[in-house]
């Protein structure tokens, strides 16, 4: 028997970025378990990773190239051999530039996987081959465009150890990055540090915190503004510190000048007492850390909350304080951009919100239209927001699609070739993070199954079809990774050690920062109206986004579609715990299963998991048929802006099709 340990890490989108070691059994991965000397990971991996050996032979694991062989989205494929497909991709994406030019082409990418080189790679491609570029995020772009504006919106997590006053704002950590738990319970046991969390729903988190404010979802920014008012009222700020890191200062004070306990706590749903209590505490806590989720921010006023959680974290001059600030993303020295090549472009091309897919797709007035698309590394067809748009334009005749995936998603089912991808047991990659500063290193641990094949592998095969000649389209898996590194940092050394620190130094906070909200009133982004419930889809603990729900041990350990309602909601409407509804509004309907809960604000449905229709042979359950196609002004999709109707459901299969 030969057996061996191999250090990688995990490569979901996740704030953790966990290191871990493979250990390799005759050539099998028999387990992988959390690195015990990584500082964050600290020899756990989580509720989705625990046996992510058992996600190479996932039962609908994609092995070989497929070519379509039925309409689009129906996902009948046949196999065809590599050679075939990179020629028909050749052949097609060839002529698209011939009739239209390069710019009808368009690559799509996410964070699916966070390595460099599965995320980068195959951008050298279409950059040298003149293509439409992608901008935004599906995730937070609110808070990338006010860090672009130099509020700082992050620091190392590991400093939150030292913290006094932890305020977890629209985040459930122990679900959606567990490892930050570690320097929560530090910052408890060296300082007796108080955990507050605000959240609409009794997570687990909240359940795990010293107090849980339960509160109106988009009405953040006006407690912000609340506690804010509170501050300066009763000279509780630290102005020295403010005045010095705000441009706008006095005019801030005007602006949350009317904001009231009294008139904020109407709105948010909490009482005024409430309200008051907790600008004293946030104010007397030297220092505090304002620890921010992505969720509070999807809203069309996603800008708004984020300023303004900056706008707090300044006033109580916490910044100033090792283990103070908000802290909603952070990441090590990594240039992760540099891997695509951008320099590969001759000229600038145009470029579009991947986070509007559907609307791209479906503008007839675009010139040139887009005629070649690849997708990798997203799910599109779930996770966006108006998904029965994105689905139409997926399913355009004159549309050839690629998708390079691990198993077959809902978006597969709209391509015309589907390529196999290598999983991270299965490659080399190297990747920065979004919520601590290491960077870590993944070796492959076994040989990939089936045909799959690395992203840099996939970029050098159609790079030489097409005939393309630049060196960095055939550079190794390594070479491309090596790009991405900090000047100093050694490759050799980061293999060898599996991660390495490397706090930011590029990214210095502007000098002054403006904290008023432009159009004056931090209002929430939307007045419930009466009758209708607002839709919460938030994360679940044993999916990562739509990835994992196709597995049978994460859907055994989810359950099923789960609908989480108030029990007053659930009274009114005669529905009983347990019962199968149908969640719908004018965009669409899905089914779910109802659970009664009982601390939840009145006027509020969750439905948490992104479970989708070719996993679960449910058709009906991805939430996003359901989300209201709106976006803020720097392009932040408004998901949680989402108003339904829920009515009981003898079954969902009494539906029709
Ligand atoms: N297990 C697991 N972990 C994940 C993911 C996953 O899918 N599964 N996804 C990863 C990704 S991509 C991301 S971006 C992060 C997201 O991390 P989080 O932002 O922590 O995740 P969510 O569950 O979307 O939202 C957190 C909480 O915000 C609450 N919330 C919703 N709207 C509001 C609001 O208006 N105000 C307030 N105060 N609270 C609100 C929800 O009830 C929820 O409990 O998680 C990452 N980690
Ligand atoms: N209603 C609603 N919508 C949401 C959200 C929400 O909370 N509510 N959350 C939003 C957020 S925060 C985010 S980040 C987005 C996430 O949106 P997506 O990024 O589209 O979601 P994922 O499920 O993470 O999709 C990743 C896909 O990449 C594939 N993949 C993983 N690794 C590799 C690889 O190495 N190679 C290839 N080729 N493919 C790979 C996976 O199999 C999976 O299908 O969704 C957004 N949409
Ligand atoms: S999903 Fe997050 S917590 Fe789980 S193993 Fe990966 S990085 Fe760690
Ligand atoms: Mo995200």
């Amino acid at each position: 028997m030969t057996s061996q340990t191999v250090k990688g890490c995990c490569p979901l989108d996740c704030q953790d970025s966990c290191s871990w070691v493979a250990q390799v059994e005759n050539g099998r991965v028999v387990r992988v378990v959390g690195a015990p000397d990584h500082p964050i990971t600290r020899g756990v991996l989580c509720a989705k990773v625990r046996d992510y050996e058992t996600r190479l032979d996932a039962p609908d694991r994609l092995l070989h190239p497929l070519l379509r062989r039925g309409p689009k989205g129906r996902g009948l494929f046949q196999r065809i051999t590599w050679d075939e497909a990179v020629s028909h991709i050749a052949e097609r994406y060839g002529a698209i530039i011939a009739h239209h030019g390069g710019e009808a082409l368009l690559p799509v990418n996410f964070a699916g996987s966070l390595g460099v080189v599965q995320r980068r790679a195959l951008m050298r491609l279409f950059h040298a081959l003149g293509a439409s570029r992608f901008h935004g995020s599906v995730c937070g772009q609110s808070g990338n465009a006010l860090a672009a504006e130099g509020h700082a919106l992050g620091f190392d997590p590991e400093e939150v150890a030292e913290s006094r006053l932890v305020l977890l704002w629209g985040t459930n950590l122990l679900t959606t990055a567990p490892h930050g738990w570690h320097f929560i319970k530090a910052a408890r046991e060296r300082h007796g540090a108080r955990v507050i969390c605000i959240d609409p729903r009794r997570t687990r988190t909240a359940a795990a915190s010293d107090e849980h404010i339960s509160i109106q979802p988009g009405s953040d920014a006006v407690l912000a503004a609340g506690l804010a008012h509170v501050a300066l009222r009763e000279g509780l700020a630290n102005l020295n510190y403010a005045q010095a890191a705000a441009s706008d200062f006095d005019a801030f004070c005007e602006q949350v000048a009317p904001w009231t306990p009294e008139r904020v706590a109407g709105l948010c749903g909490i009482g005024s007492d409430a309200v008051v209590r907790l600008a004293r505490e946030l104010a007397g806590a030297r220092p505090a850390v304002i620890r921010a989720g992505i969720a509070p921010q999807q809203t069309r006023r996603g800008e708004a909350l984020v300023r303004l959680l900056s706008a707090l974290s300044v006033l109580g001059g916490h910044p100033a304080q090792r283990g103070g600030g908000l802290l909603i993303e952070t990441g090590p020295h990594f240039h992760d951009a540099r891997v695509a090549r951008p320099d590969l472009m001759s000229a600038p091309t145009r470029s579009f919100d991947m986070a509007r897919l559907g609307e791209t797709l479906t503008n007839e007035a675009l010139s040139p239209p887009i005629k070649g698309l690849m997708i990798w590394g997203t799910n599109p067809a779930v996770t966006q927001p108006d998904t029965a748009r994105v689905r139409q334009g997926l399913s355009r005749e004159d549309l050839f699609t690629v998708v390079i995936e691990h198993v077959p998603t809902d978006t597969a089912a709209f391509a015309d070739i589907v390529l196999p991808s290598t999983m991270q047991l299965e490659h080399f990659d190297v990747q920065g993070a979004w919520g601590h500063h290491y960077i870590s290193v993944n070796h492959p641990a076994v040989a990939p199954r089936g045909e799959a094949k690395s992203h840099g592998g996939i970029l050098r095969l159609l790079a030489r079809r097409m005939g393309l000649t630049e060196p960095a389209l055939q550079e190794s898996d390594e070479e491309i990774a090596e790009a991405a590194l900090p000047v100093g940092m050694e490759l050799g050394a980061l293999k060898e050690r599996g991660w390495i620190k490397c706090s930011p130094v590029g990214f210095t906070p502007a000098p002054k920062v403006r904290l008023c909200v432009g159009d004056g009133v931090p209002l929430p982004a939307v007045a419930p109206s009466l009758g209708h419930l607002q839709l919460l889809t938030p994360k679940g603990l044993f999916f990562l986004n739509t990835t994992f729900a196709d597995m049978p041990r994460h859907q055994q350990s989810a359950g099923r579609p789960t609908l989480e309602m108030s029990r007053g909601d659930a009274e009114m409407r005669g529905l009983s715990d347990g019962g199968m509804v149908e969640v719908r509004n004018t965009r669409g309907s899905i089914c779910a299963h109802l659970t009664v809960v009982d601390a939840m604000q009145r006027g509020v449905v969750a439905l948490p998991g992104k479970w989708w229709n070719m996993a679960t042979a449910r058709p009906w359950s991805a939430v996003n048929d359901l989300t209201t196609p709106a976006w803020s002004p720097a392009g932040q999709p408004a998901y949680n802006e989402t108003f339904v109707e829920v009515l009981p459901l003898p079954s969902c299969s009494d539906r029709g099709s």
